[in-house]
Parts: C-alpha cells; sequence; structure tokens
C-alpha cells in the first residue's frame, strides 16, 4: 500500500508550553498555560488568577527543552523525522501582548531552534497559538472578547512570518480552534481564547463572538503571510473527532448532522472564507447581536486557509434528546454518548482507526484542500520494565491501526496529504491532566508527577518501529 507522497512530512507534534519550561526566561511573559495547574485524580485543571503560591504548575518546567533543544533535535534526526510541528510561544515574542516591539531574545531561541532543526533536514512546521496568549491579554482586554486582540495576534504573526521567511513554510493559525464550541467546559474556551464565563452570562454567545474575532484575526494572518512570502502554506487546525449518530433514527441522524455543523462550522470558515447559512440564522434567532461586520465578512474570504491541518484521537456517539426542539442544539458535555462498538483509552477516548479514514474523506468532499494530520496518538501510563526501558506495543498497534487507514485514505479514496506528525512524540505534559502522567512519546522523558527525575531521554520500542515505517515511507507497518 502507502503511495504517499515521496516528500511526505513524517515528522512530531508538540507545543511550546507543553514541553520548553524556562517559563520566565529570554523575558517570556505569563501565557494563559501558564496559569494552569496540574490535575489529580481525575480533578480537573485549576485556572488561578495569575500563578500563584502554593500551586503546582508542571507547564512552567516541563521537560526542559529551552535548554535541550540542541541534544533532542540530533534524537529526533536518529528517528528520521521530515518535519517538526511546535508553536512559537507568542509571550517570548510579546511578553504582554500589546508591545510594539517584540522581544528579541525570544526570537532568537526560536531562529536557533529553526536553524538546529533545518541543519539536521527536519522541517519546522509551525502553530501561531497554540493555547498560550500572553495573560495580560486577558486581565487587560478579557482575551479574545475584545476586537483589539486582533490587532496584537496580527503583529504578532506579522513579526514572526517576516523574521522566519525563509525558515518556515508551513503554518497554522490556532490550534484546535473548534474546540471550544464545547462551552460546557471552561477548560476549552479558557485555553483557546482566554475567557473565563461570568455568573449569569451566556456561554454560547461569549464563545460565538471570541471566535468571530479568531477567524477574523487568523484570515488576516493568512493574507499578510502570502504578501510576505507567496510559498507560505498557512492552515486551519481543527480538531476532528467524527460525531457519529447512536442509531439509525432520524431525530439522531439530524442530531449528529448538527453536532458536525456546530464543531466544524470554524473549518468552514477558515475555508470557505464564509459563515455557513444554519450558523447565521441560528445567531440570528438567538438573538445574540454579534459584532460580525461587512467588512469581517470581506476579510474573511480574502484569508481562505492552503490547507486542513488536523488532529484525530477518536470519534465520538450523539443520541437526540426524545423531545428535541426545532431549534436543534448540540451541547458535546450532554449529548455524547458510549459507542459500544469500539474500544476506549484509559481517558474515555474512543479508539476508532477508520474514522480516520471517514475524517479524511469528510474533510476532502468538503473543503477540496489538501490535508495534514498534525496530531495522533495513544496517551497512557508508561511503565519502564526490568530492562529500564517502556516496551509499549499498544502505542504501536495504535499508530499501526491509525496509519493503514490513514494509506487507505490516500491510495484508495485519492485524499491528498502533506503529512503525518504524531503528538507529543517525545513526552510532555498533557494538555487534560497538566502532568506527566499521560504520555504519547516515542522517547521517554524521565520525570514525574511530582517534578521528579534526571530528564534523561530513552528510546520506546515505538520509537524504532516508527523509524522503520519513515525509512520506508509508510510501506513496512
Ligand atoms: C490536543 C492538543 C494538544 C494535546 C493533545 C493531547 O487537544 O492540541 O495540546 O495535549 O490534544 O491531549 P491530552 O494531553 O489532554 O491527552
Amino acid at each position: 500500500m502507502a503511495k504517499l507522497r515521496e516528500d511526505f512530512l513524517w515528522g512530531g507534534a508538540v507545543a511550546a508550553h507543553q514541553l520548553e519550561g524556562g517559563w520566565q526566561e529570554g523575558g517570556k511573559g505569563v501565557s494563559v498555560a501558564d496559569v494552569m495547574t496540574a490535575g489529580a485524580n481525575g480533578v480537573e485543571r485549576t485556572i488561578t488568577d495569575g500563578v500563584l503560591p502554593g500551586y503546582n504548575y508542571p507547564n512552567h518546567d516541563a521537560i526542559d527543552f529551552y535548554h535541550h533543544y540542541k541534544d533532542d533535535v540530533k534524537l529526533f534526526a536518529d528517528l528520521g523525522l521530515k518535519a517538526f510541528r511546535t508553536s512559537i510561544a507568542w509571550t517570548r515574542i510579546f511578553p504582554n501582548g500589546d508591545e510594539t516591539e517584540p522581544n528579541e531574545a525570544g526570537l532568537q531561541f526560536y531562529d536557533d531552534l529553526f536553524d538546529e532543526l533545518l541543519k539536521n533536514g527536519i522541517e519546522p512546521v509551525i502553530t501561531l497559538s497554540h493555547f498560550e496568549m500572553p495573560y495580560h491579554l486577558v486581565t487587560e482586554y478579557g482575551g479574545w472578547r475584545s476586537r483589539k486582540v486582533i490587532d496584537f495576534f496580527v503583529r504578532f504573526a506579522t513579526t514572526v512570518f517576516k523574521r522566519y521567511k525563509n525558515k518556515v513554510r508551513y503554518w497554522m493559525t490556532f490550534n484546535e480552534i473548534n474546540n471550544q464550541a464545547n462551552v460546557g467546559t471552561e477548560f476549552a474556551l479558557f485555553t483557546n481564547s482566554g475567557v473565563k464565563v461570568k455568573p449569569g452570562e451566556d456561554a454560547e454567545k461569549v464563545m460565538y463572538q471570541a471566535a468571530h474575532y479568531e477567524v477574523v484575526a487568523s484570515a488576516l494572518a493568512v493574507q499578510i503571510g502570502h504578501q510576505i512570502n507567496p510559498d507560505f502554506q498557512i492552515g486551519a487546525m481543527i480538531a476532528m473527532v467524527p460525531l457519529y449518530p447512536i442509531s439509525p433514527r432520524p431525530a439522531d441522524i439530524f442530531k449528529a448532522e448538527r453536532a458536525i455543523q456546530t464543531r466544524y462550522w470554524f473549518a468552514d470558515v477558515q475555508a470557505n472564507g464564509e459563515y455557513p447559512a444554519w450558523l447565521t440564522r441560528y445567531q440570528e434567532r438567538a438573538g445574540f447581536n454579534l459584532d460580525i461586520t461587512l467588512e469581517d465578512r470581506d476579510v474573511l474570504k480574502q484569508g481562505k486557509v492552503d490547507y486542513i491541518g488536523f488532529s484525530y484521537y477518536m470519534s465520538n456517539t450523539v443520541k437526540a434528546k426524545d423531545d428535541e426542539p426545532d431549534s436543534y442544539k448540540y451541547e458535546e458535555d450532554k449529548d455524547i454518548v458510549r459507542n459500544p462498538t469500539v474500544e476506549a483509552s484509559e481517558w474515555g477516548w474512543q479508539i476508532d482507526p477508520q474514522g480516520l479514514r471517514y475524517a479524511m474523506n469528510w474533510f476532502n468532499d468538503r473543503y477540496k484542500l489538501p490535508l495534514f494530520i498534525v496530531e495522533n496518538g495513544f496517551g497512557a501510563i508508561d511503565k519502564l520494565d526490568a530492562d529500564g526501558h517502556v516496551h509499549d506495543d499498544y502505542r504501536v498497534n495504535y499508530m499501526r491501526e491509525h496509519i493503514e487507514q490513514m494509506e487507505l485514505a490516500v491510495d484508495v479514496d485519492g485524499v491528498d496529504l502533506i503529512g503525518y506528525t504524531p503528538w507529543g512524540f517525545i513526552d510532555l505534559v498533557s494538555a487534560g491532566t497538566g502532568q506527566m502522567d499521560k504520555r504519547y512519546g516515542l522517547i521517554y522523558v524521565d520525570k514525574n508527577d511530582k517534578g521528579e527525575g534526571t530528564l534523561a531521554r530513552s528510546k520506546k520500542d515505538s520509537f524504532y518501529w516508527f523509524q522503520n515505517v519513515i525509512k520506508t515511507n509508510g510501506e513496512d507497518l
């Protein structure tokens, strides 16, 4: 099988705040990730009011990539990576977010990192905003509630586009921008938008306004990026979770359709350059009275993305309520039901390799754009065996089955795929738990949830397996 492009970007994906550490080094400012504590034993992470004494913030040190990147890049080259997806921490470049001049030490750090990667034949793939907006923009402007943040983001994007225009070709604007559709959780809205919903406020309305400013900012970045370097490929980054109806009952089918619309309108806007009709009607009927101007609509049209980057971990299944009203609404925290036909991970993430092929076909049919799988992988509590190594056959199985489906989508279904960068291919801090416990790595990092460990890196079994997959361009799984 396989038939992947000759220049297929086999890679690995991370985000600055989940691996760099050095949270106060090189003039870096405080980000929204820096004010989120570790979760524990099923307890959600807490968003504190700034960085407070007495709380545990594992992101602050993470795996200290900030100081280890040279050795780490050697390991990445040994793995055979062609691409390394990371984010540029906004707070290293504009520590508060609203400065007019960038922080040179932050810019230099990424220059050095990109040089090191390129020297080793690895192409950097960059996310501009991966759950790391400057916390100052939250306290001063209410995060993406404010239209002013568009200008700050555009300044940040323009600065890094210009600086790295000869080093980076593939960019993405906002990581998993659509996760905030889940307004039932504080986490999704805060990490994406820096927004905290106040008592008595309509979370949905707040989300639609913040998300609107983000899609406008994204479209502006696409336009500006193309002016700076016409070769830039600037993509969306969508958290793709296929949503299946639990039964053939028409109400369930339509509920799944509304769920898909609710989660993926972000991609519609970023790829098609306009809001889908159902959403405009929905927002009008709800009386949200959003600040969406004619000029904004024009910006959206002029700033369509070049490709769809997406994460894929699982599928979900939805069920209609018996008395679903005409104005169907999808509420992620209430409408998802367990799919009895698939297994799930310890965190309840349903394992569905074929869902990846489905998702790729779905994107392809809907947008006719190249795709880039920029996250996929299996989070687990790894155990070091007596020989001091992690034998993670469960991770190899997960990846093999997903890559098989990915190749079917390319070879049999004709999907145009740029690359595949598994998530957290070097162990890092989990976004969900805020801890080291949930690991995705092919490279083990010696650090536990108490912050103890030597930070030594070692290869898991999955490392050698993936090395061979890359070497054979996906022929030998
Ligand atoms: C995505 C995020 C990543 C990441 C990954 C795994 O939602 O883009 O930042 O961490 O999922 O999630 P978790 O760490 O919660 O297992």
